[in-house]
C-alpha cells in the first residue's frame, strides 16, 4: 500500500506534540517544494516528511526495546545514543503494521537522522529538509537552504558536514553512518557520478 498524506497526517496529529506536529508539517511544505524544483514525485516528499518523526516520542526505553524485539540496532552507538532509532522504528512500524510497501518513501524515513552510503535523491532529501525547515534557526541555515536548491547532492553533503562540526563542537559521538555518509558523499562529488540534481 502506498503511503496516503492524510493517512500520516491523521496519524501524527495523534502521536505527536503540538511543536514536534508544526516541525513535521514544516518538513513536508519544505520537502515537497525542493521535490518540486528538482523534479521529484513530491507527493513521495510530503509523505516522507509528514512520516519521518512519527516515532520519536516514543519514551526512550521502549524505543530501544522495539528496536531489539524488530532487529533494528546495527551498531553498538544506536544503543549508545537511542535518539538516532526514531526513523527506522517509523519506517519498521509504517511497513509492518500499516502495510507500506513505498520502498524509497520508507527508506528516506528510516535514514532522515544518519543518512547512509548511496542515499537516493528521496532519502538526500529528507535528511537535508529535516535540518534546515523553516523554523530551524542556526547561522548557516540559510547557505544550506540556497545550497540544497542549487544541488541537491552537494547541498545534502554540506548538511551533513554541518552536522560533523556541530557534533564535534559539542563533544557528541560521531555515528559511523554519518562519517560514511559523508565520505560517500564526497567521493561522489569527486568522481562526479549521477546528474547535478541526483
Ligand atoms: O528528529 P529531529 O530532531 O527532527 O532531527 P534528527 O532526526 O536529525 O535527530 C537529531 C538527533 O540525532 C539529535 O539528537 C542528534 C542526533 N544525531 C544525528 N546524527 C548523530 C547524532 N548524534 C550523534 N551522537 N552522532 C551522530 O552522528
Ligand atoms: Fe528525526
Ligand atoms: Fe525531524
Amino acid at each position: 500500500m502506498k503511503l496516503r498524506a492524510e493517512d500520516v497526517l491523521n496519524l501524527a496529529t495523534r502521536v505527536l506534540s503540538e511543536e514536534r506536529f508544526k516541525h513535521t508539517l514544516d518538513v513536508a511544505d519544505w520537502a515537497e517544494k525542493l521535490a518540486r524544483h528538482h523534479g521529484l514525485d513530491p507527493v513521495s516528499a510530503r509523505c516522507a516528511g509528514l512520516a519521518h518523526d512519527l516515532a520519536k516520542e516514543i519514551p526512550t526505553q521502549d524505543q530501544i526495546s522495539l528496536a531489539r524485539r524488530w532487529d533494528l540496532l546495527n551498531y553498538p552507538e544506536d544503543e549508545q545514543n537511542p535518539a538516532v532509532l526514531h526513523g527506522r522504528l517509523a519506517a519498521y512500524w509504517l511497513e509492518h503494521y500499516y502495510k507500506v510497501d513505498d520502498a524509497e518513501v520508507l527508506a528516506a524515513i528510516a535514514s532522515h537522522t544518519l543518512g547512509r552510503p548511496g542515499m537516493s535523491p528521496l532519502e538526500m532529501l529528507i535528511y537535508s529538509a529535516d535540518l534546515t525547515e523553516p523554523s530551524r534557526d542556526f547561522p548557516e541555515v540559510d547557505i544550506l537552504r540556497h545550497s540544497l536548491y542549487d544541488d541537491l547532492e552537494k547541498g545534502t553533503l554540506d548538511c551533513v558536514e554541518r552536522t560533523l562540526i556541530y557534533l564535534k563542537k559539542k563533544n557528541n559521538p560521531i555515528h559511523p553512518l554519518t562519517q560514511l555518509t559523508y565520505e560517500d558523499l564526497q567521493r561522489r562529488k569527486n568522481v562526479g557520478t549521477g546528474s547535478k540534481n541526483a
